[in-house]
């Protein structure tokens, strides 16, 4: 029992006097060498809210802030191994993808995730995706052909799909200017994907950034303050990290939504900023548990 956060004797977490298991998260994403976004951004958002992080790393991206450098993938074999081995051994109780690079990761990725759900009898584990397309910067991160594929093997299994409004925008050919045609292509996804959207209007640039969810034929929004003047990248990652962690938890889509969305406004506004080598600043994501992380 408890001293601390851990129970001494069975290492649950020890809250409100008593022993809770702690969940078990998987993210299938890229390696982000600059740390603010991809698999390091998840697994630093799976700890800072009390989940044990697992990753599948799809493919390897040499990059600073706003800038990629070179990105390699891994091979479709590995990227498939390394989902089987942590399926057959962990009780992973969410999972989220975040860049998977090419058509063919994206398929072995789907069909592991098909194989590992039949083979947890009577448990459909949450897939939250989040359909990276380019960096914060505007480098392409997905093979142009590669969306295709998104939405005839991934989107279909999805419990959440995560796009922002330049994504959304690819999946559905049209621009997304204002709140009243980001609510048409919010409900036209859902139709289209038959699965919650979660449409992230960050980038609609006004004092409040608005998210809204289309789950069950309805609408909810989320709101912040916009914070300014900030070149963070890794922000879309952390949002649907933190909904993940979330649902691993066990709690309801709207409340992980909620609560995704204090701790990534709190990552954004509680930034870290050195001085570079080159002479201007680097700003990073603050994923520490402070930003609403525990409950
Ligand atoms: O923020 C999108 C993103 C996702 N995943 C990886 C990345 C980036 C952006 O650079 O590197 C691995």
């Amino acid at each position: 029992m408890g001293k601390g956060k851990f129970c001494c004797s069975c290492r649950r977490l020890w809250r409100q006097n008593r022993c809770v298991a702690i969940p078990i998260a998987l993210t299938i994403a890229g390696s982000d060498s600059s740390a603010g976004a991809g698999i390091q951004a998840d697994l630093k958002t799976f700890s800072a809210l009390d989940v044990y992080g697992l990753s599948a790393v799809t493919c390897v991206v040499a990059e600073i802030p706003g800038k990629v450098s070179r990105l390699e993938p891994i091979s479709v074999e590995m990227v498939r191994e390394q989902i089987e081995v942590l399926a057959k051994h962990f009780p992973i109780a969410a999972i989220k993808t975040g860049l998977l690079c090419s058509a063919a990761i994206i398929s072995a990725v789907a069909e592991s995730i098909v194989d590992l759900r039949r083979k947890i009898e009577n448990r459909s584990i949450p897939l939250v995706v989040d359909p990276v397309i380019t960096a914060t910067g505007g480098d392409p991160l997905l093979e142009p052909d590669a969306i295709e594929t998104y939405q005839g093997e991934l989107f279909p299994i999805a419990s959440l799909i995560t796009p922002n409004l330049d994504e959304a925008a690819q999946l559905l050919g049209d621009k997304i200017q204002d709140r009243e045609s980001m609510k048409r292509a919010g409900k036209d996804l859902e139709r289209k994907f038959k699965t919650a959207i979660l449409l992230k209007g960050g980038h609609l640039r006004g004092d409040q950034a608005v998210d809204m969810l289309f789950a069950d034929g309805q609408v909810a929004e989320f709101a912040a303050p916009f914070v300014r003047d900030v070149a963070t990248h890794g922000t879309g990652c952390t949002y649907s990290a933190a909904i993940t962690a979330g649902l691993a938890a066990g709690m309801p889509l709207r409340r992980s939504i909620g609560r995704a969305k204090k701790f990534v406004t709190g990552c954004i506004a509680n930034r870290l900023r050195w001085p570079s080598n080159t002479g201007e600043n680097i700003d990073a994501l603050n994923h520490s548990p402070d930003n609403g992380g525990t409950n």
